[in-house]
């Protein structure tokens, strides 16, 4: 099917369906993250004003899922990569996960729209920094005087999301626009699908339950490890 899309400008959005099969956990599954802890406590400034430590806890666990060596990027990461190879420049990806598997699949252009797991972000410069050990109050930057604590480099709610100027004219300049694994949920990611149709894109979703209908022209219901080599072989 994307054959058909050779010299076409492809954006993909993933979401946290595409890292499952990998053994990472979803938000809005019966036992997925959100129902573990109360969003305002772990992923918005105030939570992590109010208790950094229960903050840098939940975010350490998620890393340390990431640092598992059964945790490997699945097959659909895998199929990404090698479209981004075969649609060297016009190919964007764009993920709301924090995770780093499309990185280790091969993957190069990833834009992080929620942050990466892996970096603390200084409070006081914005400067993100790769972090070799967990979060807590021994994690400082090295880019102010007084050094500042390092908090996760996430974006959280009611924090703008990375990006968004690229994001937005990317969407504006695709002709495929492809949503792999997300709840159609959260904003501003949610209505990007409506975004890149209104420019003329054709939308397809991937997900094993299919949802945020009405602004897709296709619907692809599976694991996106099955749904999506398909797709693009
Ligand atoms: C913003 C942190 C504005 C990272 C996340 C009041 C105040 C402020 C804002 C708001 C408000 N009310 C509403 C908003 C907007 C808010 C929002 O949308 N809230 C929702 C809940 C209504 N959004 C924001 O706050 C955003 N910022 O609006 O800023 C602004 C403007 C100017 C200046 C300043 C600010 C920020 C949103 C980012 C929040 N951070 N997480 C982390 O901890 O990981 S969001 C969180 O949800 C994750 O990042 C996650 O990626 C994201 C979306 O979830 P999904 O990826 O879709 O995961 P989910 O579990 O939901 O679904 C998985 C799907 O996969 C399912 O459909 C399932 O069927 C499918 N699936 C499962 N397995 C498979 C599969 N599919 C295929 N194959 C499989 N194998």
């Amino acid at each position: 099917m994307i054959q058909d899309y050779s010299n076409a400008n492809i954006v993909i959005l993933t979401g946290a369906g595409l890292s499952a099969p990998s053994g990472i956990e979803t938000f809005r599954s019966q036992d997925g993250l959100w129902e573990q802890h109360l969003i305002e406590d772990v992923a918005t400034p105030e939570g992590y004003a109010s208790n950094p430590e229960l903050v840098d806890t939940f975010y350490n666990q998620r890393r340390a899922q990431l640092n598992d060596p059964l945790v490997s990027p699945n097959a659909a990461h895998v199929a990404l990569a090698k479209l981004e190879l075969a649609h060297q420049g016009r190919l964007f990806v764009i993920t709301q996960n924090v995770d780093d598997l499309h990185e280790r699949a091969g993957s190069k252009q990833v834009l992080h729209m929620h942050g990466e797991i892996r970096k603390g972000r200084c409070p006081r410069s914005n400067l993100s920094f790769l972090m070799k050990k967990d979060f807590s109050s021994e994690q400082l930057c090295s880019c102010c005087q007084p050094a500042q604590r390092l908090r996760p480099h996430i974006v959280w709610f009611g924090e703008m999301p990375i990006g968004m100027g690229m994001i937005e004219r990317a969407l504006t300049e695709c002709d495929l626009f492809i949503s792999v694994g997300t709840s159609g949920v959260v904003y501003p990611a949610a209505g990007f699908v409506r975004l890149a149709k209104a420019f003329g894109a054709k939308t397809i979703d991937v997900n094993t339950e299919p949802c945020y209908t009405g602004s897709f022209d296709a619907q692809y219901k599976g694991c996106a490890t099955e749904t999506l080599p398909k797709l693009i072989d």
